[in-house]
Order: C-alpha cells, then sequence, then structure tokens
C-alpha cells in the first residue's frame, strides 16, 4: 500500500509539473482531456486502465498458441477456436500478411469481464483492442487470469471484414 500511495503521489506530480511547464494556458487547458487521469481516490488504478479499476494479473497456467494468417487462402487465426481455463494465457503470433491484431467484442464477453480483460491486454489500443503488429515474428500475448468464465469473441481490426474472427472459450 505504501508504494502504490507513492506512484499516485509521482503520478500527480508529474502530471501537475507537465501542466505548470507549459507556457501557454490554452495549450494546456487543450491537453488535458485526453489525459484522462483516473480519480485520485481509485487505488486500484496502478496501470491507469482506462476500461475500469481492475489491476493486470498475470497467467498462472498454460500458454496457447495462435497463429495470425493471411495468405492466398484469407486471413485467419489459427485455430479459430481456442477452449482454456481460468489463468491460462493466449499468445497471438503474426506468421503472415500483417498488419493482425486482436479487439474483443466489447458486447458479447462475459457480464463482469471487460475491466479484468481491459486490464491484462498490454499497451491497448483502445479498450480491449490490441496494437497492430506489423512484421512477422511479433507476439502479443493476453492473459485469461482473473476473469469470468465464458466465451471471448474477437476479431482482427484491419480484417474484421475479411472474415478474420476468432473465439477463446474460458472453462
Ligand atoms: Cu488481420
Amino acid at each position: 500500500m505504501r508504494n502504490l500511495g507513492r506512484g499516485v503521489i509521482a503520478g500527480a506530480f508529474l502530471a501537475a509539473a507537465c501542466g505548470g511547464g507549459a507556457k501557454n494556458a490554452d495549450t494546456s487547458a487543450a491537453a488535458a482531456p485526453p489525459a484522462a487521469q483516473p480519480a485520485p481516490g481509485a487505488t486500484a488504478a496502478a496501470g491507469g486502465a482506462a476500461a475500469g479499476t481492475a489491476t493486470a494479473m498475470a497467467a498462472t497456467g498454460k500458454t496457447w498458441e495462435v497463429k495470425m494468417v493471411g495468405d492466398a487462402s484469407g486471413y485467419k487465426y489459427d485455430p479459430a477456436s481456442l477452449n482454456i481455463k481460468v489463468g491460462d494465457a493466449v499468445k497471438f503470433t503474426v506468421v503472415s500478411g500483417p498488419p493482425h491484431n486482436v479487439s474483443f467484442y466489447a458486447d458479447s464477453i462475459p457480464a463482469g469481464a471487460q475491466a479484468q480483460l481491459a486490464a491484462n491486454m498490454p499497451s491497448p489500443m483502445s479498450p480491449l483492442t490490441s496494437p497492430l503488429f506489423n512484421n512477422p515474428g511479433e507476439a502479443y500475448t493476453v492473459s485469461f487470469a482473473g476473469v469470468p468464465k465464458g466465451a471471448y469473441k474477437f476479431f482482427c481490426t484491419p480484417h474484421q471484414a475479411l472474415g478474420m474472427h476468432g473465439q477463446i472459450t474460458v472453462q
């Protein structure tokens, strides 16, 4: 708790220092809204997750592999369907045809899953959406620790219309 407290204070200090450093009041006012800092009282906001107050939880189980493929036969995740257990992780690796990414359907994942899943996704491009990966060999691992059981459907942002969809069922 003491470390977390320091982190919050340091973050507030940095934010204040940033704002104070701007000479132009209009500039700092314009820069403030996108920062969207969590409320100072949000004790669990260690990662600053935009979609909730959960803290990332590391996987403790098996890491499953899903390839992200784009070639003459089309765009797909391989396998496109996977059954895992709570605490497992899924590693998505670019094989061909990038850019690819992983974006979960916020409206179909299990109730209560969103905050934890968002916290378990490093460097999101937007909530529940990974960055784009442009090079074969690049990988992105999502921990399914701390999430409810159920179906997690996802798609590739650049290839959604081309049918690049998948589903992870957490059992
Ligand atoms: Cu793709």
